[in-house]
């Protein structure tokens, strides 16, 4: 055996640690490995035997350089500000038994890297790796799993197959690059002083990097590129990557903005009410879009969604429009996603990163089924500073960026004031990201020039840092220093490029014509009346075929026995035409069919949404034999776009963010997010109180997400009875969204086929408090007739009261599942005084449908508000004064409920049980006036 010959790099260091073992306690390594390492020791195959001390340098050698490929990026020069990184004591070659004089000896070859040939021995080849690894880039990649994977990343670091000269950049674009970025940013300091523009200073390189990217992303061909990111340096980035209007920008920073009072393109009516709800937005989270043309047929689009202040709220809505942007459902069956057409680049703040939630939950969705986009671009906009906080105080980590090891996602610091080493982080960024369809991050290090916005005063918090960042030149001036020491240009030539942009943004400002620059977003206005024309009733021959069909499974297929049997009872639900045999989950499979039927595409994600968390939906099967699965609605032969159905990881907010995403970037799909239980989407209120609620105010956005959220009071305590109906009413105006709380199948069948109708014509988000014992009970089940005649009413009056008017003298006004409650209640038949009406629509509230049914009792004494839940929750609070309206005067209003409470119920089943009770003999008592005890309140209002 000749040692040198047959093992080298990574293998001969494995083998000689074996080796070293072997020789302290032959006994610690197998038998056949200690008969081999017998041999060595007597001299072989022309190597003298060798000699204990040598192995032990040998040994020495290839570890150090495993140490410095591993851990060289503590030794790396990641500050511009020349902060002493933290170093590491394996990066010695003491602490591996060897001295520079040693190293000198060994030959070369032992450590395997592309450069090896051209080194003289192993001195040279480990000090080669330490420019590489311990220069002003830090590789991070030690905590890939994926051999592959990591032999790639080690290449191309040493092959140096990235960087200037085999890969050169051109000097004096950048220079003129790095030049525009600087004179925009001195340019608004200077004519704006201390207003607020989270300038890019100290990470100018930021635009350079994403120039790098889009044009990679443009040569091969991707057509949507997203980016996403908070306000440090977004107005740059809008001006320089997103082409955004030097007029407009500086229009908005003169404040030109508002004064308008017409919206261009739409009738008169709808525009004032628009305008009477348009907020608009400040211009350092507003978005924009640039088309870059290629030869044909290459269109790349560009684009930055707005975001609100939440910082990293935008990145799993960033992530769903890309995942939607790759994805086609023109088809039937399950949707086809393609990680070629779509980049996502998503910019983080270093204290953002680690300090919020939604970063872990939404790389979490990155290599996910449905989540997947083919890799994401991540630039940490590392400034060393959070507002006023140090990093000591905002991670628990070493470098902003740990949290993406767990994520198995490569990691390149790089100091920002390195311009060829951000240029090379980039091409591997993305290089990789096509290699593997994997998320890449940079961490790009630098500082912030200024304070947290222009108008701070930095000194009271960093005064040492902000005393060396006075002083510190930037990165422009670097670059130019480095072009003149290269012989590229003489001394005059940066400031005259200087010169030059300042005066040309200059010549914009003085030439601002506000009603040409302002080019606000506005949102869509409705279709007039589509929302009344929308036919949602489906022909019974035409439900028939569709139910036939899903009951269908292929051939030999082994469904589970209590399945099979299931599948038989929703056989014969449609038998008959006025038979209500058909429950909840039943009515929303034939909605969907009927909807893929009509062409519109579904996705539908939450937790375990494929069986459904009551075990009522099963969309998908599983072969009792096989474990095959089976998507009846992908194999629906009369579908004619795809079904998509995704048990998403146990987020809300991630979650619902990245279903935003999806629905704004394809408003055609139907996309519907559900909560496992509806208290859990509290867990999203910043998405729903940021995105789905008001970005249509703020952005012109015009969001019809659907979210189903279980609700209803069955005893199982505070934490699985509220979907937090207030939360949601309190949240609308303006018409911004549609809350429905729906009692039967049918109104739950024609609630979805009229929202995927309305998708083009007349799109709001739809909240639908689903049921949860109602799911399969026996007043909640529809007839055929009921799916094939009608539409949704948004209110259901009482029509045994109907039949007998003059008798009626309270009207008990209700939603959702106390509606059955109070009908099954013993005391219905011996009060024919009362009627029950269900308002099935909290918002828009609706007068129209409730006005003819206060108006048909001509007894009629009191009207009652009855409630499952406390005062200060459920629909109450906000429906009183529209109901008071209604009545104007003409009779009481009386509230019926728990009082208020600061949990939404009680914790154990009995004393629900008991308050439930309690809470429906009060609505049936006409004689109390005024009822108030520990349990119910039943009050005048
Ligand atoms: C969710 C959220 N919490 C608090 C804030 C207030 N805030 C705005 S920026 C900022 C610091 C952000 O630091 P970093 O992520 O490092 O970005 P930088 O501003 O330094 O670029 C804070 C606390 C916010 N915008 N969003």
């Amino acid at each position: 055996m000749n040692l040198w010959r047959d093992f080298h790099g990574p293998n001969a260091g494995y083998v000689l640690e074996l080796y070293e073992r072997y020789r302290q306690n032959p006994d610690s390594v197998d038998a056949a490995t200690r008969a081999s390492f017998a041999r060595w020791t007597s001299a072989v195959d022309g190597v003298p035997s060798v000699a204990a001390p040598a192995i032990g340098k040998i040994v020495g050698a290839v570890t150090l350089a495993q140490a410095i490929r591993t851990y060289g990026h503590l030794a790396a020069q990641l500050d511009p500000l020349g902060s002493p990184p933290p170093g590491d004591l394996s990066l010695e070659p003491t602490t591996h038994g060897v001295t520079e004089e040693d190293l000198r000896r060994l030959p070369a070859s032992l450590i395997d890297a592309p450069f090896v040939e051209r080194v003289a021995n192993a001195l040279e080849a480990t000090q080669a790796l330490r420019a590489i690894y311990s220069s002003t880039i830090g590789y991070d990649y030690g905590h890939i799993r994926v051999p592959e994977e990591r032999e790639w990343l080690r290449l191309a670091a040493e092959s140096g197959r990235f960087r200037p000269p085999r890969d050169p950049i051109n000097p004096e674009a950048l220079l003129e690059r790095l030049t525009q970025v600087e004179a925009f940013e001195h340019f608004l300091h200077r004519m704006f002083p201390g207003k607020t523009r989270f300038s890019l200073e100290g990470l100018d390189m930021m635009v350079p990097i994403l120039d790098e990217v889009i044009g990679e992303a443009a040569e091969a061909r991707i057509h949507n590129i997203l980016i996403g990111m908070a306000h440090r340096g977004r107005l740059n980035v809008l001006a320089h990557v997103l082409n955004k209007p030097y007029a407009q920008i500086l229009a908005e920073f003169k404040d030109l903005t508002r004064g308008r009072t017409r919206l261009d393109g739409i009738d008169q009516a709808a525009g004032d009410r628009l305008l009477a709800s348009w907020t608009g937005y400040v211009k350092y989270h507003m978005g924009a879009r640039r088309a870059l043309k290629g030869g044909e047929p290459l269109n790349v689009v560009v684009s930055m969604p707005p975001n609100p202040s939440h910082v990293e709220s935008a990145y799993p809505v960033v992530e769903g429009m890309a995942y939607a942007a790759g994805t086609q459902v023109d088809k039937p069956g399950p949707p086809r996603f393609d990680p070629t057409v779509s980049l996502p680049i998503l910019i983080h703040g270093d204290a953002a990163f680690p300090g919020q939630g939604v970063v872990a939950e939404t790389l979490n969705l990155s290599r996910l089924p449905g989540y997947h986009t083919g890799g994401t671009i991540h630039v940490i906009a590392n400034n060393q500073l959070g507002y006023t906080t140090n990093p000591k105080d905002a991670r628990s980590t070493l470098y902003a960026s740990d949290l993406a090891m767990g994520f198995e996602i490569p990691i390149v610091h790089v100091n920002a004031d390195d311009p060829e080493a951000c240029i090379e982080s980039a091409r591997l960024a993305f290089a990789y990201r096509t290699k593997f369809q994997k998320d890449f991050l940079i961490d790009l290090i630098g500082y912030r020039r200024y304070g947290h916005n222009e108008g701070d005063e930095p000194r009271f918090t960093q005064p040492l840092m902000y005393e060396k960042i006075e002083r510190h030149l930037t990165v422009r001036e670097l670059w130019a220093t480095t072009m003149m020491t290269r012989g590229l240009i003489d001394g005059g030539w940066p400031k005259k490029l200087m010169q030059n942009r300042m005066q040309a943004l200059q010549r914009v400002l003085e030439s601002l014509h506000p009603e040409v620059d302002l080019v606000e977003s506005q949102p869509k206005a409705p279709a007039p009346g589509a929302a009344r024309r929308v036919q949602t009733a489906v022909p019974a021959r035409r439900l028939r075929e569709l139910h036939a069909s899903l009951l269908w499974v292929p051939e030999g297929f082994t469904l589970h026995p209590k399945l099979e049997r299931a599948m038989q009872r929703r056989g014969t639900a449609l038998a008959t035409l006025d038979e209500p045999g058909i429950d909840w989950a039943t009515a929303e499979q034939l909605a969907f069919a009927s909807i893929l039927e009509d062409g519109i595409a579904i996705r539908l994600t939450g937790q375990d949404v494929e069986r459904g968390a009551f075990g009522q939906r099963h969309a998908v099967f599983h072969d009792m034999k096989t474990g095959k699965v089976f998507t009846p609605l992908q194999a629906l032969p009369q579908a004619k776009a795809a079904f998509a159905v995704f048990n998403s990881p146990l987020t809300e907010n991630a979650a619902i963010g990245f279903e935003y995403g999806c629905n704004v970037q394809e408003p055609g799909r139907l996309i519907i997010w559900e909560a496992q239980y509806g208290d859990f989407v509290n867990g999203a209120q910043m998405m729903i109180d940021e995105f789905v609620a008001s970005a249509r105010a703020k952005w012109g956005q015009t969001p019809s997400l659907v979210m189903l959220l279980p609700h209803g009071y069955e005893g199982k305590g505070p934490d699985h009875s509220s979907a937090r109906l207030e939360r949601f009413l309190e949240l609308a105006a303006e018409t911004n969204m549609r809350i429905a709380n729906c009692t039967t199948a049918a109104q739950y069948f024609h609630l979805l086929r009229w929202q995927a109708a309305l998708l083009e014509a007349d799109p709001l988000p739809l909240v639908v408090l689903t049921p949860k014992s109602l799911l399969r009970h026996p007043l909640a089940c529809s007839s055929l007739w009921d799916l094939a005649e009608g539409r949704f009413k948004p209110v259901i009056d009482d029509a045994q009261a109907r039949q007998r008017p003059e008798e009626v003298r309270r009207l008990i006004l209700c939603s959702g599942k106390i509606h059955v409650d109070l009908v099954t209640s013993e005391h219905r038949a011996e009060t024919p005084g009362i009627a029950i009406t269900r308002i099935e629509r909290l918002y828009p509230f609706p007068a129209d449908d409730l006005r003819p049914v206060l108006d048909c009792y001509p007894k009629l004494e009191s009207v009652a508000w009855v409630q499952e839940e406390p005062e200060n929750m459920g629909a109450w609070i906000s429906l009183r004064p529209h109901l008071g309206a209604l009545i104007n005067g003409r009779w009481s209003l009386r509230y019926i409920g728990r009082p208020p409470n600061s949990s939404p119920t009680e914790g154990s089943s009995a004393w629900h049980a008991t308050k439930q009770r309690t809470l429906v003999e009060h609505a049936y008592d006409l004689n109390s006036a005024i009822a108030e005890d520990v349990f119910i309140s039943s009050k005048e209002t």
